[in-house]
């Protein structure tokens, strides 16, 4: 992956884990995040974030109530849920990951 710059690369890493969660269970969707596919992806991998905000939460990542979160709802409710992060985020960006905390 080297090629590809840190934002590129942080963009390639987000669509990694939609994918990867995205296939784990054997519905037939591999293209999508069902209920339980986003809960484990939630508790995984924003775990952080998601202690911290309502906002995380797959009524609201299914923002067209199909029962599934396709890749452009997560990006778009993700995008929209990290201004409530801004501060924390910006704080981490300045001093390390570590105090996202
Ligand atoms: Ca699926
Ligand atoms: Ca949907």
């Amino acid at each position: 992956m080297s090629q590809y710059t840190k934002t590129e690369q942080a963009l390639i890493l987000l669509a990694k884990t939609f994918f990867e969660y995205a296939g784990k269970s054997d519905d037939g969707n591999d293209e999508e995040l069902e209920q339980g596919e986003m809960e484990e992806l939630l508790n995984n991998e924003l775990k952080n974030f998601r202690g911290k905000s309502n906002a995380l939460d797959f009524k609201q990542f299914d923002q067209d109530q199909s029962g599934s979160v396709t890749f452009n709802e997560f990006m778009r409710h993700l995008a929209a849920v990290s201004q409530e992060f801004k501060g924390t985020v910006k704080q981490a960006a300045k001093s390390g990951c570590d105090a996202a905390q």
